[in-house]
């Protein structure tokens, strides 16, 4: 398949100078980068709040930290999210913990998206789409000496945030060094009323270096260690106590005259605790541990030849995921069992991507990964219990799973077009192949996995027009998956729960088909030199092989934005919404959000003091100090009410 698409590339011999656009949308967090998108709180803003200024990008979100990202109306099982091409994978039987909350913005440069099943290189079951987190480096030749200083405070919950990072550079070496701390009490809902349970607290260390060998030969380590504790979880039973991640790589580029060639290996490790012991009426203790191990390598050749912008990818990884629970009846002896049965998962891909440029206004993106997994139970006495319910079960499995995709670009005067298709399957995740007994508070099902699941695919179409005129731009996007296969509990009445207060036992399946769309327009206006309008509203629609509505799918949602510019003053005043949620996934046990409405104030201030640069952020959200729950709010869990923040970034 691969030779195939080689020779399609290769075949291709017309001529221009210019780059391809990146389909990528990019967040900037660090104060120092450059591009459009950021959030208005600047690189105190949480990696959620970084994450939500994506367009494809909404967030569930079971308290106040550690939000789970969902893409294209897809959450972490259909999605990848690697840190500079690093694999790293939860370790927290009810996603308490994606991995996005193992870093900070301290760490970070920027976070990319690509939107579907074109993935970035090291992506692999990526469907609804790729994130990569861009790790924060200095680089060589640069500023002899930099520092930067961060503290803010938001008034509801008495959010502290302190940061500081350092970064020197030379022509043979450059050191990045970063602390990052992170404090809330429970915050206050609209109408005052404070949430049990909301609060966190988090640290956050890391270090990048580089080391010039020889003119075209560089050495580059990164160390990160974060560390949450005390995390309340208001939409869930249990909290968490402590949350802890490490994450190390090490990589060796050389750069050829029109090509550079990076090889990194990498291991990170997670720790995951839950605990239930500060909340009132347990009915029974228990201890859930979870642990994540993954060490891998990738190898990342990029070229461009002509009209054509290649990289090539070949990587390997090696994870290992464990969770067990300890259950503490009053009075009787602890009961224990394995929800993770210590699952080994060695997996391998070669991925190609080429940007070719066709004509001056026309452009040709193509991509594609093939990945061969194996996995294997390590643990017996998770093994054995599974195999109760599936007699046919054997200790180890092998997958294969791929992506296609493939864009062409054209602009013609005022207007740029798209259209893209592609083809992409995913392996089930352990919790759906392995997981045991996995109480889901969503639906208040207990979850069994089942290890004879098919890979689930999908068929992605995409298209986007844009228009510009002097002042304005419209955009319509849009995209469907058509999927095959598709992994989803079903209910099992034969089986008794576990959990005290479950409505029964759900286990994983293939439905034959499922369809999941989005369609999105905005506007954007500017209506004098200082100021600007921008709009935007989003239709999705999610819908099982019945017809019926999938869970977890977005309402219409819109957005209405001003933002006013003068000089190095900038304001902003937001008004966002979604419509009541009328197609809500019932069958799944879930319950309609009600429509909400709520306005956010901004603004910001840049000076200097010699050669210091400061910059001043305040701002409401809430301000009408509504009280709400978006769509995603796990259990409907209310969101902030009214909040008033104020940070200061120094930079020297
Ligand atoms: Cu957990």
């Amino acid at each position: 398949m691969l030779t195939v698409l080689l020779c399609t590339i290769f075949l291709s011999d017309t001529v221009t100078t210019e780059k391809v656009q990146s389909l990528d949308e990019v967040v900037i967090v660090s104060e120092t980068g450059r591009g459009r998108k950021r959030s208005v709180k600047g690189q105190v803003a949480s990696i959620d709040e970084h994450l939500s200024e994506l367009k494809n990008v909404s967030l569930v979100r079971r308290g106040s930290y550690a939000w789970e990202p969902v893409v294209n109306n897809m959450q972490t099982e259909r999605l990848s999210t690697t840190i500079d091409g690093m694999k790293i994978f939860y370790a927290c039987t009810d996603k308490m913990d994606p991995v996005t909350s193992y870093v900070e913005s301290g760490n970070l440069q920027s976070i990319s998206l690509n939107s579907g099943l074109d993935g970035n290189p090291q992506a692999t079951g990526n469907i609804g789409g790729s994130l990569d987190l861009k790790l924060r480096k200095v680089g060589f030749d640069n500023d002899p000496f930099h520092t930067s200083l961060s503290v803010g405070h938001e008034w509801n919950g008495h959010l502290q945030v302190y940061g500081a990072d350092a970064a020197l550079s030379s022509h043979r070496t450059y050191l990045n060094v970063g602390a990052f701390y992170r404090h809330a009490d429970n915050y206050k809902v609209g109408g005052g009323e404070e949430l049990q349970f909301s609060q966190f607290q988090k640290v956050n260390v890391f270090t990048n270096a580089g080391l010039r060998l020889a003119k075209k030969d560089m050495l580059e380590a990164t160390l990160i260690f974060d560390r949450a504790t005390d995390v309340g979880y208001p939409a869930l039973n249990m909290d968490v106590a402590k949350a802890e991640g490490l994450i190390t790589s090490l990589s060796y580029k050389h750069l050829f005259p029109k090509a550079s060639w990076e090889t990194k290996v990498y291991y990170n490790h997670i720790t995951h605790e839950m605990d239930d012991t500060k909340r009132p009426d347990v009915a029974i203790h228990m201890d859930m541990p979870g642990d994540s191990w993954t060490a891998g390598i990738y190898s990342l050749l990029m070229t461009a030849l002509k009209q054509h912008d290649l990289s090539l990818n070949y990587d390997l990884y090696y994870n290992r995921l464990f969770a067990d629970m300890t259950m503490y009846p009053g009075g009787a002896a602890p009961m224990y069992m394995v929800t993770w049965p210590d699952v080994g998962t060695l997996n391998t891909g070669v991925a190609l991507t080429d940007n070719i440029s066709i004509f001056r206004n026309q452009s040709l993106r193509l991509s594609a990964k093939v990945a061969w997994q194996h996995q294997k139970l390590n643990n017996e006495e998770g093994y054995h219990a599974l195999k109760v319910f599936f007699p046919g079960m054997t200790d180890a499995y092998h997958q294969t799973t791929a992506r296609f995709a493939a864009n062409y670009q054209f602009s013609i005067l005022n207007s740029q077009f798209s259209i893209g298709t592609g083809w992409g399957s995913r392996a089930p995740t352990v919790t759906e192949a392995y997981g045991y007994y996995l109480n889901n508070t969503f639906d208040q099902y207990d979850y069994i996995g089942n290890p004879s699941l098919k890979n689930e695919s999908a068929v992605e179409l995409n298209g986007t027009a844009k228009f510009s005129t002097l002042n304005s731009q419209l955009s319509i996007e849009g995209n469907v998956f058509l999927f095959s296969n598709y992994i989803i509990g079903h209910f099992e009445t034969r089986l008794s729960p576990m959990t005290v207060d479950a409505e029964g036992v759900k286990v994983y399946g293939n439905i034959s088909h499922a369809t999941i769309a989005n369609v999105s327009l905005s506007w954007n206006w500017q209506i004098t030199e200082h100021l600007q309008w921008n709009k935007k509203v989003s239709y999705s629609s999610g819908r099982d092989a019945d017809g019926d509505p999938l869970p977890l799918i977005s309402p219409i949602s819109w957005q209405s934005e001003w933002i006013y510019q003068y000089q190095r003053f900038q304001a902003q005043a937001t008004i966002k919404g979604n419509a009541r949620q009328s197609n809500y996934g019932e069958k799944y046990g879930e319950t309609a959000a009600k429509a909400w409405t709520i306005m956010n104030l901004s603004a910001q201030y840049q000076f200097k003091v010699q050669s210091s640069k400061f910059i001043v952020r305040a701002g409401v959200e809430n301000l009408f100090d509504k009280q709400y729950a978006t769509y995603a709010d796990w259990n409907h869990i209310p969101q902030k009410g009214r909040n008033i923040y104020l940070n200061l970034t120094l930079t020297l």
